[in-house]
């Protein structure tokens, strides 16, 4: 082949390439393009293997040409690969589309349940106070909730709190006291401790302020020289955090197994403010919580000598704190899930 047959052939190829790639329109036409203009058997491949019989003199030349064809044909081959695969991305961004115009959904925000809202209240004041938080499980022994309480079996004391029993030795825990007896067990006769016991607990009672199931927020303290002073002084400041200075709080005499002595804490009622109704049972007070100095008998039975230590312990209703804080006239309203006395807690 002399030189100008090669640009005549070059050209033919050209023209060729350039009508058969606008007839390309996907993967699989492109590929034959590729197999027709660029493969073994191409016009291209030819032309490179007719290079030995090109004259010396014209092979730079030739061999310009030849890889120039390529070159170009390459380059148209890149052109329609990339534009295939910029109307297939296309098409997928189309089928996956969305629609920004459509309104979204509002999610209601809630709050917190105010039972809740009174645990971590408290919580919060006796963490500030430095006590620490001690747990205890629901299902309690007899020994931890009763015995190591001073409240031996059938011992009239017990018909104070009537539990629910699960066997002779297993209760549903009537109060958080029980607690007092693992947090004096873990600290195997040794003081300080600090300590309060945020959780629910159950008994056999049913009105507008006493329900099977309630909160409690036990108290511990056992040192050296824990007063009554430190107890009252601990409960009045408690009771101010709670209730503000609007609300009358009376302390009076009373009487605990596990204290001695005992008092009880009353908030004016929330209903009549004091001058007595059928929630205060004509009063105008309603219990809040007991309190007292750890008996000496609960320090004895639970390791610790009291020669050495003394201390108080109190246990606070928190449905009745919330009730008092925000006007509650039923007990039942914190777990009867209504959804129209949570909504009034909601924050908008
Ligand atoms: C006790 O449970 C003692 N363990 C508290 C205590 C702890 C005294 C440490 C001394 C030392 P009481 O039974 O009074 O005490 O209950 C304490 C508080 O729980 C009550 O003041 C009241 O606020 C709440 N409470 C009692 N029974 C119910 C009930 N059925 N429903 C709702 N709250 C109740």
């Amino acid at each position: 082949m002399d030189i100008n047959e090669i640009k005549l052939a070059i050209e033919k190829e050209l023209g060729a390439c350039r009508a058969d790639i606008v007839k390309v329109v996907d993967q699989s036409s492109l590929n034959d393009f590729k197999g027709l203009h660029l493969g073994k058997k191409s016009v291209c491949s030819a032309l490179f293997s007719q290079m030995r019989n090109v004259p010396s003199e014209s092979k730079q030349i030739v061999g310009k040409l030849v890889v120039d064809l390529r070159q170009e044909i390459s380059e148209m081959f890149n052109k329609k690969e990339t534009e295939l695969k910029n109307i297939a991305l296309e098409k997928q961004l189309q089928n996956e589309k969305v629609d920004i115009n459509l309104p979204g959904y509002s999610t209601k925000l809630g709050s917190k349940h105010p039972f809740f809202a009174v645990v971590d209240d408290i919580t919060d004041f006796f963490v500030g106070l430095g006590y620490d938080i001690a747990d205890g499980p629901e299902v309690e022994s007899d020994h931890n909730n009763f015995e190591m309480m001073n409240i031996p079996k059938d011992h009239p004391s017990r018909d104070m709190q009537d539990s629910f029993s699960i066997t002779d030795e297993l209760v549903l825990r009537s109060h958080t006291s029980a607690v007092q007896a693992r947090v004096m067990a873990a600290s195997k006769g040794v003081g300080p401790i600090k300590v309060i016991c945020p959780g629910k607990v159950y008994r056999r009672d049913n009105d507008a302020t006493h329900s099977h199931q309630f909160g409690q927020v036990e108290g511990l303290v056992i040192s050296e020289d824990a007063t009554f002073a430190n107890l009252l002084e601990t409960l009045t400041l408690l009771l101010k955090h709670l209730f503000g200075d609007k609300r009358k709080v009376r302390f009076r005499p009373s009487y605990f197994p596990f204290t001695e002595p005992s008092i009880e804490a009353d908030i004016s009622c929330f209903e009549c403010g004091g001058t007595g109704c059928k929630f205060c049972k004509n009063t105008g007070y309603i219990e809040i919580l007991g309190a007292g100095m750890v008996h000496p008998n609960v320090l004895r039975l639970n390791g610790f000598d009291d020669s050495k230590y003394q201390g108080f312990a109190f246990g606070i209703g928190i449905d009745r704190v919330a009730m008092l804080k925000y006007n509650i006239d039923d007990i039942k309203r914190f777990y009867t899930n209504d959804i129209r006395f949570l909504s009034e807690f909601y924050k908008e």
